[in-house]
């Protein structure tokens, strides 16, 4: 399979974003969702910011106070044994109290970044969805768009101290949102919904995270209305000892093609190495899976993929096929957006 990554990868770096909240930095510009629209292509970045830091012995952490109605930095000190630093995206509370309480090391929100040529993008200043509720204060992140006539759904994983939920808004222009509510409630995340109804009801994929048994595997479920959702099943899990063997989530909103509906979703290793794999999924019958390819179709092999904020992951929230040609637009290390197109008949071939 040849994957031909855009020579001016990263097409989307952070050091261009400028950064909107007092006293931070742009760190992330990442895992993007993709619209058309208005002849535009549309990608809406996550963006993630971290206070500056103001010394080596503690760490500033910023989160978003639902109460007071605005941002708040909070400064933890290194040695700080209730707390486990070992994860550079997160500084988890280990002790099990009373207003136990977790952060995130930068907050996310969302951006719009516009472009007509779909390479070269020219980014908002401002966020166009900032966390406002008590489910968003640690963040909104991997923002997913599926069109359904003029209206866009736009879907994210909302961050708290309540857990990671998925929460839903809709759009007719990019510039107003209203607000549809939490669709699948925590844990769950990766959810990508279909782009139109199927035997007269839509689906969504979406990624629950059982914790008393079970893995992080993805599931299918439906509605009548996009905002209620039920019937759910699980429609594949981890492969042991594979590039997908810890943990699966779908990525980009499915591709429908002649011969199934095509789902480009990540795996990850025990040590967070994030690939890209295919699954193609019936045309009738999306609970039924026609063949899931054994190779993942793209691994993080470049040094923007290997190296940054959080090396080794390639992860796409939204790809397209135009003329035979899957474009695919996918976060790396955390950091950027990159991009690369692969022959549909390619990965067909391969399932
Ligand atoms: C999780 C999510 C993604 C992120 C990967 C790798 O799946 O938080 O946003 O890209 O981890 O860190």
């Amino acid at each position: 399979m040849i994957v031909l990554r855009n020579k001016n990868n990263p097409i989307i770096r952070p050091e261009a974003v400028k950064p909107y909240l007092d006293g931070c930095e742009v760190i992330g510009a990442f895992n993007a969702a993709l619209a058309s629209f208005k002849g535009e292509t549309v990608l809406l970045l996550r963006i993630a910011e971290r206070p500056v830091q103001k010394s080596k012995d503690q760490l500033t952490v910023t989160f978003y106070n639902h109460e007071k109605k605005r941002l708040e930095m909070h400064d933890i000190c290194k040695d700080d044994e209730r707390y486990d630093f070992s994860d550079e995206r997160e500084v988890r509370d280990n002790v099990k109290r009373d207003g136990s309480f977790s952060f995130l090391t930068s907050i996310s929100y969302l951006r719009i970044a516009r472009s007509c040529d779909g390479i070269h993008f020219e980014i908002d200043d401002k966020p166009f969805i900032f966390p406002s509720t008590e489910y968003e204060t640690l963040g909104i992140e991997d923002p997913r768009i599926t069109q359904i006539g003029d209206e866009y759904y736009i879907y994210f994983t909302s961050v708290s101290n309540y857990g990671i939920c998925e929460e839903m808004v809709r759009t007719t222009d990019f510039e107003h949102i209203e607000r549809m509510g939490i669709i699948f409630s925590p844990e769950n995340k990766d959810v990508v919904i279909f782009p139109e109804k199927i035997g007269g009801k839509y689906y969504a994929l979406n990624r629950p995270v059982p914790k008393a048994t079970g893995n992080p595997e993805i599931w299918i479920s439906e509605s009548q209305n996009l905002q209620y959702w039920g019937n759910h099943k699980r429609l594949m899990g981890l492969r042991p000892k594979s590039w997908d063997s810890t943990r699966i989530g779908a990525g980009a909103v499915p591709i429908k093609t002649p011969e199934g509906w095509l789902e480009i979703y990540h795996g990850a290793t025990a040590e967070n190495r994030y690939c890209l794999g295919a699954v193609l999924l019936d045309l009738s019958d999306p609970t039924k899976i026609i063949s899931r390819g054994k190779l993942p179709i793209m691994e993080p092999e470049e040094s923007y993929e290997t190296e940054g904020f959080f090396g080794n992951v390639v992860f796409t929230c939204g790809a397209l096929c135009e003329n035979g040609m899957v474009r695919l637009y996918y976060g790396v290390s955390d950091s950027a957006v990159a991009y690369a197109q692969i022959k549909l008949s390619d990965i067909l071939d391969m399932l």
